[in-house]
């Protein structure tokens, strides 16, 4: 019986943690997106949905969770690697989590699960956009 008890105690405690939805635009025609800070819990369930709302075709943009510090070598495999991959090299230890390339007009999405405490960078790896185009996920204990 204790043990059921303890069983149904860490399921309450799971469904508590719920999915964190993050919902992020691209603002107009340039290299900014209009939320640059979420926070999620360590073990969460996050799901991101990126919204382009550029119409000009250099405009193209991602969501890619990098680990910190890694933000150039990140972007620079991205653009090594070209729009076939997404900007993205393959396989890159460095992305935590990415969304497929947005065209102008479109929309990506993620879910993955949140990873250690801390404090991660999100950036855009279409060229030229990372310096710009970036933001921080805060993931607490
Ligand atoms: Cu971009």
């Amino acid at each position: 019986m204790r043990a059921l008890v303890g069983v149904a105690l860490i399921a309450l405690i799971g469904c508590g943690k719920g999915t964190a939805e993050i919902a992020l635009g691209t603002v107009g025609e340039t290299m900014a997106y209009d939320q640059t800070a979420f926070t999620v819990q360590t073990g969460q369930k996050v799901h991101v949905v990126l919204s382009n709302h550029a119409t000009s075709q250099a405009m193209k943009h991602n969501w890619v969770l990098v680990k910190p510090g890694t933000e150039a070598d990140v972007a620079n495999g991205g653009v090594a690697a070209g729009e076939g991959s997404g900007y993205l090299k393959q396989g890159d230890a460095n992305v935590i989590a990415f969304t497929p390339l947005s065209q102008p007009g479109g929309q990506v999405e993620v879910t993955f699960v949140a990873p250690a405490a801390g404090s991660y960078p999100f950036i855009c790896s279409f060229p030229g956009h990372y310096t710009l185009m970036k933001g921080t996920l805060t993931v607490t204990p």
